[in-house]
């Protein structure tokens, strides 16, 4: 006989433990796009304990839309080994661009990078930091619905020895810290420079430069790190996206190898 007390005992149970035990954690990401997913794997898969807060019920950010909804994204050569990682189907449409399901790569990054041990929380927004001394010590969630229904209930906190802003063009995380620091950022201005209008080819490789610490302990990838660092956007074409979450998991890698 199915018991219904059991199904919901398993559910809360399962889910609950999960969640008070990444109270406390090496890394925390903030966005499941193609970015965040790609951080995500390659830092738990070192064996980092590293927890992923999406604002959504599903994951993929803008990558399952592919462009303009035709599900289907692009991949130059260079981002051609991160769809051999994740097992990602893919076929060359021209020297150097090689075309894949939008559906299919949001599934493997989602499948590899939970079998590789990320924590995911989906429906759940991050809304500030925990700021210390100058330096970035965990983040402050809330429920996405309560977010959305303008409730006045108060977040919880989650302490982590590093952040990545992972959220994509609004890079929420990192706008906050900055609105907060009085402008402290590792920018130019010390503020958020602001995303720039489509050039690809520019874009794709100043995604990389901008991947990289943007105040102490807060990491920004993938559009976030254009958006913060001032780069332009590029369009329905993801090898930066991926190769930015890999060079960020490198970074952070580093970072908490010298933590003290
Ligand atoms: C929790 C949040 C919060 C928050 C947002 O937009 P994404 O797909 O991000 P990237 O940077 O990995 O990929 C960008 C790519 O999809 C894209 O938009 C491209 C290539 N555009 C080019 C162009 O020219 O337009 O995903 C970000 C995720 C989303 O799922 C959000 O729901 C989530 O972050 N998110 N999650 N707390 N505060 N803010």
């Amino acid at each position: 006989m199915i018991k219904e007390p059991v199904i919901s005992r398993a559910i809360i149970q399962t889910y609950l433990n999960e969640l008070v035990d990444s109270v406390e954690s090496d890394v925390v990401i903030g966005g499941a796009g193609p970015s965040g997913l790609c951080a995500g794997y390659y830092l738990a898969k070192k064996g980092y304990k590293t927890i992923l807060f999406e604002r959504g019920l599903k994951l993929g950010g803008g990558m399952p839309g592919g462009g303009m909804m035709f599900n289907k994204i692009v991949v130059q050569e260079e981002g051609k080994e991160i769809l051999d990682e994740f097992g990602i189907t893919y076929e060359l449409f021209e020297q150097g661009y090689y075309v894949a399901n939008s559906l299919e790569a949001t599934a493997c990054l989602t499948d590899k990078s939970l079998k590789a041990g990320l924590k995911i929380f989906n429906l759940i927004s991050i809304e500030d930091a925990i700021v210390r001394e100058q330096s970035v010590h965990g983040v402050v969630v809330n429920w996405s619905s309560v977010e959305i229904a303008k409730l006045h209930i108060d977040p919880i906190s989650f302490e982590t020895k590093v952040v990545i802003d992972a959220t994509g063009h609004p890079c929420e995380i990192t706008r906050i810290v900055a609105a907060k620091s009085g402008g402290k950022l590792s920018t130019g201005s010390g503020m958020i420079e602001g995303e720039k209008s489509m050039w690809a080819d520019v874009a794709e490789r100043l995604t990389l430069e901008n991947t990289k610490q943007a105040f102490p302990n807060l990491f920004v990838c993938g559009m976030a790190a254009n958006a913060v660092f001032g780069g332009p956007r590029m369009g329905p074409i993801f090898g930066g996206m991926l190769l930015s979450g890999k060079k960020v998991a490198g970074i952070v890698e580093e970072r908490l190898k010298n933590y003290t």
